[in-house]
Order: C-alpha cells, then sequence, then structure tokens
C-alpha cells in the first residue's frame, strides 16, 4: 500500500500560491456533553457564541460523539446532553440564530472524519499535546477515539465549510491541525479552494480559566476537586465558598499588569473578573491594585453570583422540560442536516467513491 501524496506540511512552499476559500463565512463550535460545565467552558467558549450569533451564520454542536471517546455512562449521555443544550439556550443563544444539534444527529461527521484519517498523518496527531494529557501514561489503553479526536473536530468543523471557531486556548493546537487536513485535501485531491482553512476565535479575556486550586492547571471538568471550578449549576453560596477558598498569594493585588507575572493565582482571578466584567486586566487592577484578597474576592463572588445565578436558574427550568430541549435538537438536527448532506456528497464525488 502507498500513503502518497503525503505532502508534510500542505499548502506551503509549493510552486503556487493556494487558492482562497470563495464561500460564505461560518461560525462553528462544540462543547462535548461530559458534565460538570464550568466558568471556563463559559467564558472561553460558550459567552463568545452568544455574542457571534448576532453577526454571522452559526451553528453550535453538543458534541457527543467526542464525549464517548472517554467511558460515559450510557444512562447519563443523553441527560448531558440536553444539559450543554439548556446551557446554550440559558446563556442567551437564540435557536433561530445559532443552529443546536447534537454531533450524532448528523452522521455526514463521522463519514467525513473517515476521509480526514486517511488524510492526516501519524506524526501530525502524534504531536497533540492534549491526547498525551489525557491518556496519561498508559497511552496503551487510551480508546483510538482519543487518539483520533482532532480529526472527527476537523470534520465538525469543515463538513459546514466552517470559517470561524470560538474555542479557549486549550484548542488552538487542534485548530491548527484542522487547518493543517483542509490544506492537504484540497491539495491531494486537486479541489483548490474547496475547503476553507477556519481560523481560531481565541483572543480576549477568559481564554484560559485556570483551576482555583492550582493556577498552573487549566479549569476543567475532569479535575477530581469539584472546588477547583465553579460549575454553571453552583448556587451563590457554593460560588462564594469557591471563590473564599481559592489559593492565592499573601501579596496586595498590583497596580499594573506587570505586577502579576509570576503569580499565577492572581493574574487568574483578576482575569475571571475581567472577562465577567467585561473589562480588561489592566481596568481592574486600576480598581482594585493595592487591594487584599479578602477585599478583592467577595467583590468577584458578587459578580459571578450575578452573571451566573440567572443562568443557573434557567437551566433548571429548561432541564425539567426536557421536551422543549428536545424541540431545539430535532430542529437544529435538521438544519445542520441540510447544509452537511451535499458537502458530504461533493467530498465523496471529489474522493472518487462510487455512487
Ligand atoms: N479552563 C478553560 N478556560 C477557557 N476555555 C476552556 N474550555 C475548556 N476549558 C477551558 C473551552 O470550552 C470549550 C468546550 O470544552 P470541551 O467540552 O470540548 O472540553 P475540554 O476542552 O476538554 O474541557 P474540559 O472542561 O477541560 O474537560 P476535560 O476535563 O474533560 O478535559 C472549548 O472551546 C474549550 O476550549
Amino acid at each position: 500500500m502507498t500513503d502518497a501524496p503525503t505532502t508534510p506540511k500542505p499548502e506551503k512552499g509549493g510552486d503556487s500560491e493556494p487558492v482562497p476559500y470563495a464561500g460564505p463565512e461560518r461560525v462553528f463550535s462544540g462543547v462535548q456533553p461530559t458534565g460538570n460545565l464550568h466558568l471556563g467552558n463559559y467564558l472561553g467558549a460558550i459567552k463568545k457564541f452568544v455574542a457571534l450569533q448576532h453577526r454571522h451564520d452559526c451553528l453550535f454542536c453538543v458534541v457527543d460523539m467526542h464525549a464517548v471517546t472517554v467511558w460515559q455512562d450510557p444512562k447519563r449521555l443523553a441527560a448531558q446532553t440536553r444539559e450543554i443544550a439548556a446551557a446554550y439556550l440559558a446563556a442567551g443563544i437564540d435557536p433561530s440564530k445559532g443552529v443546536i444539534f447534537a454531533q450524532s444527529a448528523v452522521p455526514a461527521h463521522a463519514e467525513l472524519a473517515w476521509i480526514f484519517n486517511c488524510v492526516a498523518r501519524m506524526g501530525w496527531l502524534n504531536r497533540m499535546t492534549q491526547f498525551k494529557d489525557k491518556a496519561g501514561k498508559d497511552k496503551e489503553r487510551a480508546s483510538v477515539g482519543l487518539f483520533v479526536y482532532p480529526t472527527l473536530m476537523a470534520a465538525d468543523i469543515l463538513v459546514y465549510k466552517g470559517t470561524h471557531v470560538p474555542v479557549g486556548d486549550d484548542q488552538k493546537q487542534h485548530l491548527e491541525l484542522a487547518r493543517d487536513i483542509a490544506g492537504k485535501f484540497n491539495l491531494d485531491f486537486a479541489a483548490p479552494g474547496f475547503f476553507p482553512l477556519p481560523e481560531p476565535l481565541i483572543k480576549g479575556p477568559g481564554a484560559r480559566v485556570m483551576s482555583l486550586k492550582d493556577g498552573s492547571k487549566k479549569m476543567s471538568k475532569s479535575d477530581p476537586s469539584d472546588l477547583s471550578r465553579i460549575n454553571l449549576t453552583d448556587d451563590a453560596d457554593a460560588i462564594a465558598k469557591k471563590i473564599k477558598k481559592a489559593k492565592t498569594d499573601a501579596e496586595p493585588l498590583p497596580d499594573s499588569v506587570d505586577g502579576l507575572a509570576n503569580r499565577p493565582e492572581a493574574q487568574n482571578l483578576v482575569g475571571v473578573y475581567a472577562a465577567l466584567a467585561g473589562k480588561t486586566d489592566a481596568e481592574v487592577l486600576a480598581e482594585f491594585g493595592g487591594q487584599g484578597f479578602g477585599a478583592f474576592k467577595p467583590k468577584l463572588a458578587d459578580l459571578a453570583v450575578d452573571t451566573l445565578a440567572p443562568m443557573a436558574a434557567d437551566m433548571r427550568r429548561l432541564m425539567d422540560d426536557p421536551a422543549e430541549i428536545d424541540r431545539v435538537l430535532a430542529s437544529g438536527a435538521a438544519a445542520a442536516r441540510d447544509i452537511a448532506e451535499p458537502v458530504i456528497a461533493d467530498v465523496k464525488r471529489i474522493v472518487g467513491f462510487w455512487g
């Protein structure tokens, strides 16, 4: 068997310039239904979705096929999928503006992912740091799905010819891989400009929210300590308690951003305040510089409660009416299929599949 063509890096250094994508702009992003949706998911991703829906065509997916790359209890997975859809709605996504749907309801994701498994190179996937982090020491026992997670992610985006992808900083490397896969597909199959090279939308406050217990680790659903994260379903008391107990150093807050260097926990709490308030770190420090955490933390807790409590109440109301969420997911899936099916049909023709 041969695996040629094997251009190591697509659309770079060739004789001709790559042909730019000429289709419309479209935003795609997703969240895994793996439980414990937290403040990092909200600030790094969902809050951006809400703003983007007013300016672009958007698809917001609940990526349940990604979730099963690690074990999920089948009795809970559908409820967790509804919970992410409820979070999207409670955060302010209007399903008539942003299509809300479950990944597994659109078979074209899996079909395109297989083709991308054949376009991507082992060496590219071997460099993915998230696989190394999630597989841990015993990578022989990790699922094959976890290894090829980034090719499925590329398919999620490109099956809609997504041009812009709002994500947290941890997804930057996967987005670069999606661009490489799109470029290599266009080149290998002589289909110039067929797929766009999707742009990550990462910048801004909240792109990397860190654990409340360790400023060097990102806030994460899978952290065994519940005190490390603020869950979107936490009540006011839990939010205040977690912020009060958050790890800090003994120094007061500095007057300028430079003074946050080598103070990861202080930097994180200032960044969270800035993201929630819609301010810059410098503006937050102009207000709180010189004050101790004893004064700053209650203000941060009040701000977090003001933002998250109405959303949590709305999520609970929606979760009490799963039929309404199911209606949103079903009509979203139909809309998503309408976009994806012609794209996968073109891909099959380009690749040379029969029929
Ligand atoms: N700490 C974070 N700060 C900013 N953004 C974050 N995101 C995740 N954690 C942070 C962004 O949230 C979106 C959805 O994430 P995901 O559900 O796909 O899962 P993940 O990145 O694997 O998130 P977790 O919470 O850290 O889960 P585990 O513990 O399973 O690894 C993405 O846009 C992500 O960037």
